[in-house]
C-alpha cells in the first residue's frame, strides 16, 4: 500500500518520446474473479474464443463504492441481469451470487474507494458467431481505485462537442443495453477527441438529443431540469438518483424530446455517470453555455449527490 506502481513505457503524444507516468494503484497484483476463483490479475485470463472478446457478445456493469459502501449495488446488478436478458444470455448464477461476487472482490483487494467492473460474457465458444456454440457464459469481476474522472474539469466544467456519429438506434442494438460492444461510444469519444472536446454529446438518428459517450446528459432553462427520455440512452443509474435529488429539492423535472436549440441556449448543462459523477458542461460546438462556468443548478444538485454516495451496501 502506499507505494506506487509505474506503468509501462507510454508515448507522449506531443514529443513523440517516451514518458514514465505513474497510478495510484498498489503495487500488489489485484485479485480478479475468473469463473469461480480469484487469481492475480496477471493470471487472469479467458480464451480468444470467447465470443465476448471475437463478437463483443457480452454485457458488462461500472460500480463505484465509496468509503467501504457499494452505491446502488442492487440497481447496477438488475441492470446488468436486464442487459444479459435482452441479448439471450443466461447467467447461471442469481443475481444474490453476482451481488456477493463484487463484495467478495472489494474485500479480497482491501479496498475501500473503487470502481467495480462486473462482466457476463457468452463464454467460449467456437469460430462463428451462432451462440449457441458457446456452453457457459464467463463471469467476471475486476475492481480498482479509481477517482474522480475529469479531475479539475469538475472545477472548470467542460467542452461538450457534438458527433457527427448518431447513438445506436433502439431497433439495431438498443442503448439500453450495457453491451461489450461499446464502438458506437467509442466511434463517438475518437471525433469528440479530434475536435478538442471533454465529451462527445450523442444526437440520435432523428436529431434528437441522446446522451454523451459514457454519461446522461440534462439541460437547465429558467430553473426547469431537462433530459431526455431512455428510448436513445442508456437507463442511467445516477440519472435515476440525480432526478431523486431534484424533485426532493423541488426543481421541476421534464423528461422530453430535446434538440440542438434547446442545448445551445440552455443556462446550464449537466453530465451524470458512475465515471463521470456530476459534471457541467460549459461550452457545446463553441457555444458558450450559460455564464461559462458550472451554475448554481449543477453545485446544487452536486453537494446532495455527495450525501448520497454515503449510502450504499457495505462489504
Ligand atoms: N450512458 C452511457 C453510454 C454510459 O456508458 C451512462 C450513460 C451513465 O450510467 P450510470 O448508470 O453509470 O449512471 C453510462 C455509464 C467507463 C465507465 O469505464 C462508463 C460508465 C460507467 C462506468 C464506467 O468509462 N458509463
Amino acid at each position: 500500500m502506499g507505494i506506487q506502481r509505474m506503468n509501462p513505457l507510454q508515448p507522449n503524444d506531443s514529443a513523440n518520446e517516451l514518458t514514465l507516468y505513474s497510478t495510484t494503484a498498489n503495487i500488489e497484483s489485484m485479485l480478479v474473479y475468473v469463473n469461480g476463483n480469484f487469481v492475480p490479475e496477471d493470471e487472469a485470463t479467458v480464451s480468444i474464443f470467447d465470443h465476448g472478446f471475437l463478437y463483443g457478445d457480452g454485457v458488462f456493469e461500472g460500480i463505484r463504492a465509496y468509503n467501504g459502501k457499494v452505491f446502488r449495488l442492487k440497481e447496477h446488478v438488475d441492470r446488468l441481469f436486464d442487459s444479459a436478458k435482452a441479448i439471450d444470455l443466461e447467467p447461471g448464477i442469481t443475481r444474490d451470487e453476482m451481488a456477493e461476487i463484487i463484495k467478495e472482490t472489494l474485500r479480497k483487494n482491501n479496498l475501500q474507494n473503487a470502481y467495480i467492473r462486473p462482466i457476463i460474457s457468452r463464454g467460449k465458444g467456437t469460430m462463428g458467431l451462432d451462440p449457441r456454440k458457446c456452453e457457459k457464459p464467463s463471469i467476471i469481476c475486476a475492481a480498482s481505485e479509481w477517482g474522480a474522472m475529469y479531475g479539475d474539469l469538475y472545477e472548470t466544467g467542460m467542452t461538450g462537442v457534438t458527433v457527427c456519429v448518431r447513438r445506436n438506434t433502439p431497433d439495431s442494438l438498443p442503448p439500453n443495453i450495457k453491451s461489450l460492444n461499446y464502438l458506437n461510444n467509442i466511434l463517438g469519444k475518437i471525433e469528440a477527441n479530434y475536435k478538442g472536446g471533454d465529451e462527445a454529446i450523442f444526437l440520435d438518428r432523428t436529431g434528437k438529443l441522446a446522451e454523451g459517450s459514457g454519461d446522461n446528459i440534462y439541460l437547465i432553462k429558467d430553473g426547469v431540469l431537462y433530459t431526455p427520455p431512455t428510448i436513445n440512452n442508456l437507463k442511467g443509474i445516477t440519472r435515476l438518483v440525480l432526478l431523486g435529488i431534484a424533485e426532493k429539492l423541488g426543481i421541476k423535472v421534464e423528461i422530453c424530446e430535446l434538440g440542438l436549440f434547446d442545448l445551445y441556449t440552455a443556462d446550464e448543462v449537466i453530465v451524470s455517470g458512475t465515471a463521470a459523477e456530476l459534471c457541467a458542461i460549459v461550452k457545446i460546438d463553441g457555444r458558450t453555455i450559460g455564464a461559462g462556468v458550472p451554475g448554481p443548478v449543477y453545485k446544487k444538485l452536486l453537494a446532495d449527490f455527495q450525501e448520497e454516495t454515503k449510502i450504499g451496501d457495505a462489504y
